[in-house]
């Protein structure tokens, strides 16, 4: 019996060797440079890690394919920006190993989905074209053109262009991002969900519709300049481990770092620079100075309890908000003040499960100082109430002047290398009017005006076949989006899913009818073509957009890049109807650049500029007190608490990323910093709610949720006991993902709940 495309979808549920212990009171230091080095000894060429590790993020290198933390303006280290988990991230990019027909030819579609997604990912890098006929049980090689053709057959015969979606995972740089919407729009609709659907869609629209911006306000000097810096809803530890040196360069500044976090990440209490030889020795910068160790959730209470007392001091003394910006550059400030006096600060201070202690040390930090950085990530953004939470933030930043000066502002840390670069490139399935009117001015067609699928919509056309072909531009979808089976019903109810990628993934093996998995050049490879090598660009998390140039050889003769596989479908997709000569743009990356420029705002004289090693800065509004909102201001807004409860034996489950992965990719199967080894299927619980449910350490148990009627499962668990708060657990994705529902998201946003699900344990 073949498998159904749900059971192909789920993790492998087989238990590995579960080893425990303290988790480590430091970061990074000794065990991540020996980290690196058994990585890099595993899966890479010797030669090809020394030539990788002297370009990394280095002016005239290429971009790390890891995080989209921004690289220091000036001085960079001689060894390398360095971090742990971008050589991870290189690693598993250029490993020594490649799959091809042979591969496929051994090992059938049902037989790789019973691998675990560790196995899956170690397989090697995808090295030709793959097809999986209707009804095959495995993919077999096709030619490039063909692939094509297929594509463009399956498109051509839909009954309305909006019946294909077209996702992108944030590593696509920007020629291959903007050709790519590029095409989709002149294909006729603006279905195109991306990563950030999942990931910061709700800073995106708490922070336009408050500033004017979807982006964060701040550079990287301005961490280094701030008074106090909030960390929030982010483990850089792992995620972003190069901001460490950021954060430690702002203590030894005098700055002070505040973690509100359910979990003392090991990164943020404690640091050891691997690039201070000194440091390395003597043992560390302690980063947080205050730990707030809040309830799941609990953020937007946390964050009122503050601006009440704020206000209470106010109203006493007068000299606590920055009324001269108010006055000049904020909007709603009254209708905000009055609302906020109908919430009960002992109220607030208790729905966020934080202790008075903690609360005044946070408190007096704030108090005290103006020069105030709110960073945070997706601890803030997945959660039903995520817009909420972010807006809350700003109404703190405003009411202390603290945005648009030297050492304030806003950090929301985003996730993928170009996650931001590909939304400002047109990767965007509502895009601004004023965007749409510039391609149909430059190009002569009119693009759909619908707002298109997000990620969530995509899902369910598919799974109600409004939806018959799913193209995705990197990433792993089945893996990444909510409510893993039902997501796995609404692939395989398409006509023909397309991915492009660099390495085999779980959505190659959960297809439509018919599949494709068109290979492609990764970051670290040259990309020569007609005119030379070509240079890409991308733009970090602080709106710097520089140049990224592969150093290594291709892992194959027959993958092509991702600029070349957007022309090669387009071309065969839109024939003589374009208006548009699809083929010159992948001779000549510099013409990619030319239209951007004519298209999107901020990128005048773009290949030239390109040509400065540390890039060039795109123009922010919020930077410079220059609001581009509904009301040319800055808008205070009205967010409620939260309301939520949970039964007397429900858990609130975060779903959060290990030391050892990136998103979807098994790096390994540690967990260092939290001192877990060897299992990916455990969930870290209180110990009182381990004992009130009579389990013991390593326990098993089956991960349950009941949502609007829908019952889920995960099964096979093991507890692990946990400095977390009280009623809140937490668990790994992808893993937990079959018990995150779809329709449990964040309004505005539509980012999936992810760190809120409830569930129940149950004992096997
Ligand atoms: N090595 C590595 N780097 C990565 C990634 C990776 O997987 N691996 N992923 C990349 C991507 S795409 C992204 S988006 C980022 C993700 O970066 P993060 O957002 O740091 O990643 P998560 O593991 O989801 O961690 C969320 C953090 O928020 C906390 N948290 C959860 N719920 C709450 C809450 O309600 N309130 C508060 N205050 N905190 C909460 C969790 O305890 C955890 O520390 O990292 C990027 N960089
Ligand atoms: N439960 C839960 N779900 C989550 C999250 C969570 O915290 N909890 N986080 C969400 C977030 S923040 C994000 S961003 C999404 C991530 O969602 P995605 O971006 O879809 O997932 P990734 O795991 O980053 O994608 C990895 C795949 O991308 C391909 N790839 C890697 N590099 C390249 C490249 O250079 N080009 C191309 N074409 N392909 C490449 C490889 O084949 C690899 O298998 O997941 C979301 N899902
Ligand atoms: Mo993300």
């Amino acid at each position: 019996m073949p498998k159904s495309a749900e059971d192909k979808a789920k993790t492998s549920e087989s238990f590995l060797n579960l080893k425990t212990s303290n988790p480590p009171k430091n970061s990074v230091g000794f065990t991540s440079i020996l980290k690196v080095i058994d990585q890099v000894a595993k899966y890479m060429k010797p030669a090809d890690a020394l030539r990788l590790a002297s370009k990394i993020n280095q002016k005239g290198g290429f971009d790390c394919p890891g995080c989209a933390w921004p690289d220091p303006d000036d001085e960079r280290s001689s060894l390398g920006e360095f971090c742990e988990n971008g050589i991870k991230a290189i690693t598993e990019e250029a490993q020594n190993k490649t799959i091809g027909s042979l591969f496929f030819e051994q090992y059938s579609v049902d037989e790789l989905s019973s691998w675990s997604d560790f196995e899956i990912g170690k397989s090697g890098r995808l090295a030709e074209p793959m097809f999986l006929a209707e009804g095959a049980t495995h993919y077999t090689p096709i030619s490039w053109n063909e692939a094509f053709n297929k594509v463009a057959y399956h498109l051509n015969e839909l009954n309305h262009p909006d019946e294909a979606v077209f996702y992108t995972s944030g590593r696509t740089t920007n020629e291959a991002a903007f050709l790519y919407q590029l095409f989709v729009r002149e294909f006729g609709t603006s279905n195109l969900p991306d990563c950030s659907n999942m990931c910061h869609e709700a800073s995106g629209s708490a922070l336009s519709e408050t500033l004017g911006i979807g982006k964060g306000s701040v550079v990287l000097d301005d961490l280094y300049k701030a008074e106090v810096v909030i960390v929030v809803g982010q483990n850089p530890g792992t995620n972003h481990p190069r901001m460490l040196s950021a954060l430690e360069k702002c203590k030894i500044n005098g700055g002070k770092i505040i973690a509100i976090n359910p979990l003392p990440e090991a990164g943020l209490i404690k640091f050891t620079n691997p690039q201070n030889p000194i440091k390395l020795l003597t043992g560390g910068t302690q980063i947080a100075d205050v730990f707030v160790p809040i309830t799941i959730n609990g953020d937007v209470a946390f964050f009122k309890a503050i601006l009440l007392k704020l206000l209470e001091k106010e109203e006493a003394h007068g000299d606590v908000f920055d009324k001269a910006f108010i006055e000049t550059y904020t909007s709603g400030y009254d209708a905000f003040i009055s609302d906020l006096k109908t919430f009960n600060f002992e109220a607030c201070l208790k729905a966020s499960g934080v202790s008075e202690k903690v609360f005044n040390d946070v408190f007096e930090l704030i108090l005290n100082h103006d020069k105030i950085i709110v960073c945070w990530a997706m601890g803030l953004t997945q959660h039903e109430n995520a817009v909420d939470n972010i807006r809350e933030i700003v109404n703190l930043l405003l009411l202390k002047g603290s945005i648009g000066k030297e050492g304030a502002g806003t950090c929301p840390v985003r996730g993928h290398s170009n996650v931001q670069g590909d939304r400002t490139v047109g990767i965007w399935e509502s895009a601004p009017q004023a965007f749409l009117d510039k391609i149909e001015k430059k190009y002569g067609f009119k693009p759909s005006h619908k707002h298109g699928y997000s990620v969530i919509d995509a899902i369910k056309a598919m799974y109600y076949k409004d939806a018959k072909v799913f193209f995705g531009l990197g990433g792993n979808f089945i893996s990444a989006v909510p409510d893993t089976l039902y997501s796995a019903t609404a692939l395989a109810n398409c006509n023909l899913t397309v991915h492009v990628s660099t390495k085999l993934n779980r959505s190659h093996l959960v297809t439509g009818k018919e599949a494709l998995i068109l290979p492609c050049l990764g970051r670290t490879e040259k990309d020569y073509q007609k005119t030379g090598l070509q240079v890409q660009s991308v733009e970090n998390s602080m709106g710097v957009v520089s140049a990224t140039k592969g150093v290594l050889d291709p892992c194959s003769d027959n993958i092509i890049s991702e600029v070349a596989v957007v022309c090669g479908i387009a071309h065969a997709t839109l024939k003589e109807k374009s208006k548009i000569n699809w083929l010159q743009y992948k001779d000549d990356y510099n013409l990619v650049r030319n239209d951007i420029e004519d298209v999107v705002s901020g990128f005048s004289d773009y290949n030239n500029r390109l040509k400065n090693p540390s890039g060039f800065y795109l123009p922010n509004g919020a930077r410079v007190r220059e609001f581009n909102t509904k009301t040319g201001k800055a808008n205070f807004s009205i967010n409620k608490l939260p309301k939520w409860s949970l039964k007397d034996n429900e858990l609130i489950m975060m779903t959060i990323r290990s030391h050892d992965q990136f998103n979807t990719t098994i790096y390994g199967l540690d967990d260092r910093y939290r001192g877990v080894f060897n299992e990916r299927r455990i969930i870290f619980m209180n110990r009182e709610d381990m004992k009130v449910r009579g389990l013991k350490e390593h326990e098993v148990v089956n991960l349950c949720s009941e949502y609007q009627g829908t019952k889920r499962k995960a099964p096979n668990f093991k507890v692990v006991g946990y400095e977390i708060p009280k009623n809140c657990c937490a668990t790994y994705f992808p893993e937990t993902n079959v018990l995150v529902p779809l329709d449990s998201f964040a309004h505005t946003a539509k980012t999936p709940a992810s760190k809120s699900v409830k569930i129940t344990i149950e004992k096997v």
